[in-house]
């Protein structure tokens, strides 16, 4: 290996990020106070370990006691840092920009944020956004823009305590498995004066207006559509592996994301 090509590795893989903290209605609730947050920013990349849903081994997450009230139908912000200990918002204080991919949240209904382990069924998607028409993928949206992930709470759930799960995916690696990064950590709220009585599988919610990010198709028409799912945190261990492989075949065949695959090319 070049001398360039190792530096490089070296460089990715401490170029991670951590969802770090919650703004809410414009107030920052502080690191880690409602988000488990991890001392170590790498990904998880075995997209069959219970890591996925809220992290965890191999970077174990601190608890928190607290648990953040968030209105049902408000914005509310995950907050991207390189690491805890970054308090800045440049973009390389927010993730290498080489991290190209989809950003994502979920909800899962919960009947004590503080304890739940996220892990298994109940959680459905609230955000998806993939790459837009010019090519802009949704990480480098939050890379560029002060590491801010807005995510709509919808306003037809019901009141109660739920895990808010914000993740954002890099491609940079995913042609072969294991080798997409998945980021993401599991904020602890308090939904209240949701309109409804739901928990909602994902299509009982009317989707949230305006959608804070659109969801876009990829150029390729098919990648990073709507209706493409990355691997779900509530699904079985073997269809998030199937879905994380047959994603990786389509980008290791799609030229439009070569330069993602290959930083380097
Ligand atoms: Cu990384």
């Amino acid at each position: 290996m070049k001398l360039a090509a190792v530096l490089s590795a070296v460089g990715l893989a401490s170029a991670h990020t951590i969802f770090s903290s919650l703004e809410v209605g414009g107030v920052n609730q502080g690191l880690g106070n409602g988000v488990r947050v991890p001392s170590y920013n790498g990904p998880i990349e075995d997209v069959t370990s219970n890591s996925l849903a809220c992290n965890g081994n191999p970077n174990p997450t601190s608890p928190t006691n607290t648990v953040i009230n968030v209105q049902a139908g408000q914005n509310v912000t995950a907050i991207w840092r390189y690491m805890l200990s970054s308090t800045g918002s440049a973009p390389n204080d927010v993730m290498d920009s080489s991290h190209k991919g989809p950003i994502l949240a979920y909800l899962k209904k919960v009947s004590d944020a503080k304890t739940d382990s996220g892990v298994g069924n109940g959680w459905f998607k609230i955000q998806e956004y993939g790459m837009d028409s010019s090519g802009v993928w949704g990480t480098e949206k939050v890379i560029n823009g002060q590491g801010r992930h807005d995510i709509r709470i919808p306003a037809c759930i019901a009141p109660g305590q739920y895990l808010l799960r914000a993740e954002m995916i890099a491609l940079h690696g995913a042609g072969s498995y294991p080798g997409a990064q998945f980021y993401m950590e599991c904020a602890q709220i308090n939904v209240i004066g949701g309109t409804g009585a739901k928990t909602p599988p994902p299509s009982a919610c009317p989707a949230p207006t305006p959608e804070p990010t659109p969801v876009s198709k990829s150029t390729s028409g098919t990648l990073l559509s709507p209706t493409t799912s990355f691997p779900d945190p509530a699904s079985s261990p073997a269809k998030r592996r199937n879905l994380v492989r047959s994603q990786e075949r389509k980008l290791a065949t799609s030229s439009k994301v070569a330069g993602i695959l290959n930083p380097q090319a």
